[in-house]
């Protein structure tokens, strides 16, 4: 697999090609993915999250900084399924973290799309596994949002980060429902601007009401307020990072090891339907029934159900020939 054998020396080419291909759903990227899989599971990576603006590219770019000072190479995915061209939010991220684009060991790429029939969270698994097979120690994956999506995404970090910024309390209200739960660090970046404190204190509140055990082997999030743009807070970031990962591979071990239990599940069962679902799809688009059948359902002479049960019936009668 000469795609593959580049990608673990380093090539950066092939890298970005097969990261491309995966973004793309192109179904020949899952041979090289394959290939690449025994080479995974050595990066620590790093998941942030929060509505657009908060300063989650400013955050990561400092990140950047602070990790490659202390001689660590890095992969940086920004998601944003939101921004339907590479412009938009997607090119202030890299504007961004421009700087960092001549340095070699920093690998920084920009996911548009909202994935395939496996979804956003599916494709973003299988990047971060090309980044961890090329070598890279630190993955920082940025997602916009506060969504199911996103919490999808993050539940793949080590580490998951969610940035708000003060006088947020309705925000804080809205995002609770499971996002207080899988959030390991919160930020408060903006520092600069008035609320610091009260914010603090309303999700401190919040925290301590959501029903986290006080118990040794139980992490407890922390709170670190950072002026990004000034680089203000990101050291503490990283310590609070780095006691987050000693907890998870000392005290916390049961704990990260049904978290990768969980990711597995996911990640199983999101190939599974992609693989199912394009399968059937493909099928279905070069079927001349297929309009005639949509047509149908528009006059309203059938329904979904009826259709969906003989579109089935062909599928496994096909399969079953194969
Ligand atoms: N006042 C202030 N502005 C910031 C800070 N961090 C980032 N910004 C600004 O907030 C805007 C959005 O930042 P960006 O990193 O693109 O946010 P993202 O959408 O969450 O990635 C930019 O204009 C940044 O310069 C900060 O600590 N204080
Ligand atoms: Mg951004």
């Amino acid at each position: 697999m000469e795609q593959a054998e580049k990608i673990l020396n380093g090539d950066v080419r092939a890298a970005a090609r097969l990261i491309r291909d995966i973004d793309d759903g192109i179904p020949s990227s899952r041979q090289v993915v394959k290939a690449l899989y025994p080479h995974t599971g050595k990066a620590y990576v790093i998941g942030i999250s929060g509505f657009p603006g908060v300063g989650k590219s400013t955050l990561v770019d400092q990140m950047i900084q602070e990790y490659r000072a202390a001689g660590k190479s890095l992969g940086v995915i920004a998601v944003d399924p939101t921004s339907p061209f590479s412009g938009g939010a997607m090119l202030g991220d890299r504007i961004r973290m421009q700087r960092h684009g001549t340095d070699p060991e920093v690998f920084i790429r920009s996911l548009a799309t909202r994935g395939h029939f496996g979804g956003v969270t599916r494709s973003t698994h299988s990047i971060i596994d090309v980044l961890d097979a090329m070598g890279k120690d630190i993955i920082l994956v940025e997602t916009v949002g506060v969504g199911q999506d996103e919490v999808d995404i993050v539940t793949t970090a080590h580490t998951t980060i969610i940035a708000m910024i003060p006088g947020m309390g309705d925000d804080i209200q809205a995002i609770k429902a499971g996002i207080l739960e899988v959030a390991d660090i919160f930020v408060i970046n903006k520092a600069d601007r008035e609320g610091v404190e009260k914010t603090i204190n309303e999700l401190r509140t919040m925290l301590e009401m959501s029903c986290r055990e006080d118990s040794n082997d139980k992490w407890h999030p922390p709170i670190v307020p950072t002026e990004a743009i000034r680089n203000r807070g990101v050291p503490d970031l990283l310590s609070q990072i780095e006691a987050h990962k000693d907890f998870l591979f000392n005290r916390g071990r049961e704990y990260l090891k049904e978290r990768l239990r969980k990711r597995a599940f996911k990640d199983l069962t999101d190939t599974v339907k992609e693989t199912v679902i394009a399968g059937i799809m493909q099928q279905l688009e070069s079927s001349e029934s297929f309009q005639g059948m949509i047509d149908e359902l528009a006059e309203k002479k059938t329904d979904p159900f009826t259709l969906c049960d003989q579109i089935m019936e062909v599928f496994y009668a096909q399969k079953e020939k194969s």
